[in-house]
């Protein structure tokens, strides 16, 4: 198999999808090596199926604002592959949305789930609705009448959805509130739910965690820890404020955070009170984290990302294409040396080429995020089995799992002298999938 042939096909046929064609490039730089090494996954053509969806399901969202104006959005989900498991992936609400978008993150979930060892497969949705400046009113309406539509294409064995960008405890409870209505029953179809609704223990924590878990993974294997490690993170949302939480349970200093609007350096580092001010900041108020730095009285850049600040560790935990090759670059000239990504790809091309070249540990958000949906995961077997696990449990279970991420990811790509995480995650995720997809036969 040729990889320059494979993806000129792959952008032929799918024009126009930038960030789709950067997310197969990555996994497909990788798994078309291993696939020459075993032809049955050439013969049964498991890499051209694995990058078509298996359907995408586009839909109209009609809403009324505060003013009694009639508003209009676009939808989608995308159901990428269901091999091993029901659909499983987020609901982004962002401005940006579109099915270039749609369809990376579909295709990195369907990787992500088989890193996860649970059963499940890989889809993903969401609509070009912005929340922000909307009323909880508004928000409330959009959300009932986007599920309106979308609960005949999910359940608890076919399709769940959760959250992501846009997409909180608020939005997760209108939807599966509109879900049960519609569907006249209470089942798992959703994620990410509230404790007193079916929710899990830590899935609100469990992104940001597992993405420390993977850190620590990592370091320890180099016979190293996260105790007084200088870190970055970009994002104040869900997954970088509980990267925060646990870096400072573990005595490592964060030192930024970051929004739409620029970031904070405090260089004393976050405490678990100033954490509380953002977490009520960027949850409840909906505010700016200039408001931060008029509280701590420490240093607001505005319209810039963290990546100048000199640091041990960056934890990327906005969004895609946040970090580029010059702020790849300037990173390693500071020496930071750990590299683990809250976000799905949150590093261009470019910049994960050049932290590879450099052979520090550099972990993909499709290995280093995955403590997220992996706890979505034990939402779902908890609601099959109605009942709910502890805290501690549900805890030891999620870092279980990110040491066996991070077993997989060494088998498969550890090299004579350092662990390649992105190939290791990117083969591992792969073979479990072709491996289920080739027993079916061809469909
Ligand atoms: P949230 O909506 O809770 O937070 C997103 C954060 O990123 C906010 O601080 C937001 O800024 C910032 N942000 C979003 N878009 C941009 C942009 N274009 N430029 C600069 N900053 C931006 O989302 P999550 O924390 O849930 O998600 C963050 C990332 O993690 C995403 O890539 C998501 O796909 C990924 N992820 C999420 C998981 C989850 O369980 N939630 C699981 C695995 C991955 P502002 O406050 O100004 O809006
Ligand atoms: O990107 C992701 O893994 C998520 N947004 C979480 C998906 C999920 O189903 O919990």
């Amino acid at each position: 198999m040729e990889f320059d042939q494979f993806m000129l096909d792959l952008t032929r046929r799918n024009p126009s999808q930038p960030e789709f064609h950067q997310a197969v490039r990555e996994v497909a730089e990788k798994v078309i090596p291993f696939i020459n090494t075993e032809p049955k996954y050439e013969k049964a053509r498991i890499l051209e199926r694995m990058t078509e969806p298996d359907r995408i399901i586009t839909f109209r969202v009609c809403w009324e604002d505060d003013e009694g104006n009639v508003q209009m959005n676009r939808a989608y989900r995308v159901q990428f592959n269901n091999a091993i498991g029901p659909y499983k992936g987020g609901l982004r609400f962002d401005k940006s949305v579109n099915l270039s978008i749609l369809k990376f993150l579909g295709f990195e979930q369907t990787f992500k789930n088989s890193l996860t060892t649970l059963p499940m497969g890989g889809a993903k949705g969401g609509s070009d609705f912005n929340p922000k400046g909307k009323s909880d009113a508004e928000v409330m309406r959009f959300c009932q009448s986007f599920m309106s539509e979308l609960f005949r294409y999910i359940g608890s064995n076919l399709d769940v959805p959760a959250g992501d960008i846009g997409v909180g405890a608020r939005e997760i409870g209108y939807l599966f509130g509109q879900y049960k209505r519609m569907s006249g029953e209470f089942t798992g179809a959703m994620t990410g739910k509230g404790l007193a609704f079916g929710g899990s223990p830590v899935r609100k924590e469990s992104t940001g965690y597992g993405c420390v878990y993977f850190a620590r993974e990592m370091l320890s294997k180099q016979k190293d820890g996260l105790e007084n490690k200088v870190c970055v993170i970009s994002g104040s949302g869900n997954v970088a404020q509980y990267t925060a939480q646990k870096l400072i349970e573990f005595g490592a200093r964060v030192i930024t955070l970051s929004d739409r609007s620029g970031f904070i350096y405090d260089p004393d580092g976050l405490t678990d009170e100033k954490l509380a001010f953002v977490i009520d900041l960027k949850t409840n108020k909906r505010a700016k984290l200039s408001e931060y730095a008029k509280e701590f009285r420490c240093d607001y850049h505005p319209d810039e990302k963290p990546w100048k600040v000199t640091c041990d560790i960056a934890f990327p935990c906005a969004t895609q294409n946040e970090l580029d090759e010059d702020n790849a670059r300037t990173l390693l000239g500071h020496e930071c040396s750990v590299v683990s990504e809250g976000a799905n790809m949150p590093t261009t091309y470019e910049g994960a080429k050049l932290f590879e070249e450099s052979k520090i540990l550099y972990a993909p958000g499709k290995a280093a995020n995955a403590g997220g949906v992996a706890i979505s995961g034990l939402e779902m077997t908890q609601n099959a089995m109605r009942l709910n696990w502890s805290h501690e449990e549900v805890d030891l279970r999620l870092q279980n799992i990110m040491k066996r991420i991070h077993e997989q990811c060494v088998e498969y790509g550890q090299e004579k002298d350092y662990v390649n995480y992105v190939k290791g995650a990117n083969i591992a995720g792969f073979v479990k999938v072709a491996d289920a997809m080739i027993s079916y036969g061809v469909m």
